[in-house]
């Protein structure tokens, strides 16, 4: 018999995602009351940050890196200077690869230690037993994050702390370049509606506003295909911005409005081997799309420019 899964009307992600404009904003208010009190330089990046202008502005205040190169070897065999130009142009650098060893390694740590589902510290699960979990929590999971528990996972602070990311950062964002992300997280395939699905920050183009300037670097960690719920890039929207997309409230917008406007030809899906990895902008559209056959293992290491929000490092977006 199929389990009925129903979304809680208190269920704030989906809230956030899917109701009107004025819901959408004051379910957040909290979150945004917490990061202004944690940091108080964070409302005129908010206000701001959006904007073209507010951007530019802020990009001249970014000092120039050292020229050295890493003192340490790094797992990747390509070039700052390659990413970089690539990530002026596009928003997006696509030629990472993790060296066997570190994606199996991930992989595995991952299996073993359960996750929370739905950002939600209360549903805690191991990914093998994701179908048993929607069953004792009676509702659609998509999401499972380790948070700080990728933290004790060796292969994944080796690619945290890999020489070339932050290189590849100080040259983009400015040698004030600093890590604010590290987080590890399953999408799942699961049986709830689209409007349930778009709670995971799945299934809608959006462009994030946690800092000035940021870049994130992406690892699928296992195989990843039309059917793992890929991630996909606009390219281009980085930079090129229509007034609609800037002077918003919002950060999501719907997929016929953003690729009708920056082409659909530009949006690059990520699929890709155990391992393959890229960098972005995610000032430029972005989104995860909804796993249909089997679930997608990620993980990001995120670099900007202003001190990092302790709640958000392991990718705790809303406050409940
Ligand atoms: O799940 C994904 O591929 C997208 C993640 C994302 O949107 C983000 O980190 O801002």
């Amino acid at each position: 018999m199929m389990h009925k899964l129903e979304t809680r009307p208190q269920d704030l992600d989906s809230i956030a995602r899917n109701g009107s404009t004025l819901r959408r904003m004051a379910v957040r208010i909290p979150t945004y009351l917490a990061d202004l009190r944690e940091n108080p330089a964070w409302l005129p990046m908010f206000v701001l940050a959006r904007t073209m202008p507010g951007r530019n502005l802020h990009w001249l205040t970014a000092r120039k890196p050292k020229t050295s190169a890493p003192a340490q070897p790094s797992m990747f065999p390509v070039t700052t200077q390659a990413a970089v130009t690539a990530l002026k142009d596009d928003g997006i650098f696509t030629n990472l690869q993790l060296p066997k060893a570190v994606h199996e390694e991930i992989h595995a740590h991952a299996l073993a230690t359960p996750c929370f589902g739905n950002f939600d510290r209360k549903l805690e699960f191991k990914a093998s037993e994701h179908a048993e979990a929607e069953k004792k929590y009676g509702r659609p999971i998509l999401s499972g994050h380790l948070f700080e528990r990728i933290l004790t996972c060796e292969a994944a602070m080796q690619v945290q702390k890999d020489p070339l990311l932050i290189d590849i950062a100080k040259h983009y964002l400015g040698a004030e370049a600093k890590l604010i992300t590290t987080r590890v997280w399953w999408s799942f395939p699961t049986s709830a509606t689209e409007k349930d699905q778009s709670m995971a920050s799945l299934g809608k183009f959006h462009f994030d506003l946690d800092d000035w300037r940021m870049l994130k670097f992406f690892f699928n960690i296992n195989d990843v295909n039309e059917g793992t719920g890929p991630h996909v890039f606009v390219r281009g929207s980085h930079r090129r911005r229509s007034l609609k997309h800037q002077y918003t409230l919002l950060v999501g917008h719907p997929a016929e409005d953003v690729l009708g406007y920056y082409g659909a030809d530009s949006a690059l899906t990520l699929t890709g081997p155990a391992g393959s990895g890229f960098v972005e902008d995610p000032f430029g559209f972005h989104m995860g799309t909804v796993p249909t056959q089997t679930p997608r293992l990620m993980m990001e290491v995120g670099f900007g420019v202003s001190t990092p929000s302790k709640r958000r490092f392991h990718g705790e977006p809303i406050l409940r």
